[in-house]
This record gives C-alpha cells, sequence and structure tokens, in this order.
C-alpha cells in the first residue's frame, strides 16, 4: 500500500448535497424547451462540465441547436442552479464529511478540492468551508473535464505532492477513471461506490474507515 500524503475530495456529490440542485436546473431548462430529461439520464452528468452535460441533455432533443442556443441554454442552466444553491447551508454539507476532514487535519494529511464545478468558490462559501483547504481546483481552472484527469492533477501540484502520493474521494464514474487516469488512488463513494474500478469503495463518508485505507 502507498503513503498517503493527500487527499483530493470532489465537492458535488462527496461533500454537499448539490447534485439534486443540478438535476432540477437541468429539469426545469429541459421541460422548457420540450427535451425529455429524467434521473437516470442526470447520473451520467455527475462530475461531467456543464457544457458537456448539455451536449448528454441534448442527445434526446428533436432538433438541433446552435452554438449560440447551446450557450444560452447552459447560462439558463446555470442562472437557475446558482439560484438553488443560494439556498445551501452547512446543514447541506453530507453526513461524515467533516469527521473525515477533522480526522485528516489531525494526521497531518494536506486535503484539496478537485471539483469540475465553476461554481465551487460559490458553495464553499455558502457551506462555511471556503478556507478548510489547502488547496481549491475547480471548473474555472481547467480546460478539460473528467475523465481527464488536469483538476486532480492540479489539485496535486498545488499540495505539492506526486499523483502517486494522492487518493481522491469521487462519487462519479467518470471522476474515478480522472483519478486513474491521473496515477492515483481513488475511493468512490455513493453512485460511485460500486464502480469496480475504484481502489477502495464505501456508501459514504459516514461508513468509511479511513485510518484503515491510510494505514
Ligand atoms: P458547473 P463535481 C460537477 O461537480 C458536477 O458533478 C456536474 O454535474 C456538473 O455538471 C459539473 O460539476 C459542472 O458544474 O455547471 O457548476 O460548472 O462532481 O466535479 O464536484
Ligand atoms: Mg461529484
Amino acid at each position: 500500500m502507498k503513503k498517503i500524503d493527500g487527499v483530493i475530495f470532489d465537492l458535488d456529490g462527496v461533500l454537499v448535497t448539490t447534485d439534486d440542485c443540478h438535476y432540477l436546473g437541468w429539469k426545469r431548462m429541459a421541460d422548457e424547451e420540450n427535451i425529455y430529461f429524467d434521473r437516470a439520464i442526470n447520473e451520467r452528468l455527475r462530475g461531467v462540465s456543464r457544457m458537456d452535460s448539455l451536449a448528454i441533455i441534448l442527445e434526446k432533443a428533436t432538433r438541433s441547436y446552435t452554438e449560440d442556443e447551446k450557450q444560452r441554454m447552459a447560462a439558463r442552466k446555470n442562472a437557475y442552479y446558482v439560484e438553488l444553491i443560494g439556498k445551501l447551508t452547512a446543514n447541506d454539507i453530507l453526513p461524515g464529511a467533516m469527521d473525515v476532514l477533522n480526522l485528516l487535519k489531525k494526521r497531518g494529511i494536506k486535503i484539496a478540492i478537485g471539483s469540475s464545478s465553476k461554481n465551487t468558490p460559490i458553495i464553499l462559501k455558502q457551506i462555511g468551508l471556503e478556507n478548510a483547504f489547502d488547496a481549491v481546483a475547480d471548473g474555472n481552472q481547467i480546460t478539460h473535464s473528467k475523465p481527464n484527469p488536469e483538476v486532480f492533477l492540479l489539485a496535486a501540484k498545488l499540495l505539492k505532492l506526486n499523483p502517486a502520493e494522492c487518493l481522491v474521494v469521487e462519487d462519479a464514474d467518470a471522476g474515478v477513471e480522472a483519478a486513474l487516469n491521473g496515477g492515483m488512488s481513488v475511493l468512490g463513494v455513493g453512485s460511485a461506490s460500486k464502480n469496480q474500478r475504484a481502489t477502495y469503495h464505501g456508501e459514504s463518508l459516514a461508513t468509511v474507515d479511513f485510518n484503515s485505507i491510510l494505514g
């Protein structure tokens, strides 16, 4: 087992319950456009960038859209989403997350965020964790979204660690692949808890024994 000196957390679906806000934002936009969209399709959007998510939603569209229309649809969804995340508080931090962050700090292990979301700064502020991490890498700083490892490699670099020294915590299959593509070990939780490609598995942060993973 390799020594882990840093843990990189995905944000949506790992630390905070924003995944439903994404669903509701896309659903409102899709309904307005008469495009079929349901929770099964929404599962495919986990960890995927905003424009790549729209491309998946448009697979069900009955007409094609111009680039300009696509930009405006994505902006509309984001406005609906930002309205919803404006209501987030520390109560929306997922069970077990604070205990894990405190345990890691106590053990001297560095912690970072590795999220595809351009709304990461707003979300961290809403839930009161804007100063909790040693590094934040998010959708504003990258050009390639998960499964490309760019966001996790940036987080490792900001932590001044080698990828092999980092563990990623992810709820998305795209994020599990991104971590592996970056040469990192990965703990799959939530929707990725049964992903056989993940190095470690857990239903949620509340049930994972981090001490046994860290050794
Ligand atoms: P935004 P994560 C991802 O965040 C979400 O899982 C994904 O559903 C979303 O499309 C993506 O962020 C981009 O979000 O529109 O806010 O930039 O899971 O990587 O923390
Ligand atoms: Mg996620």
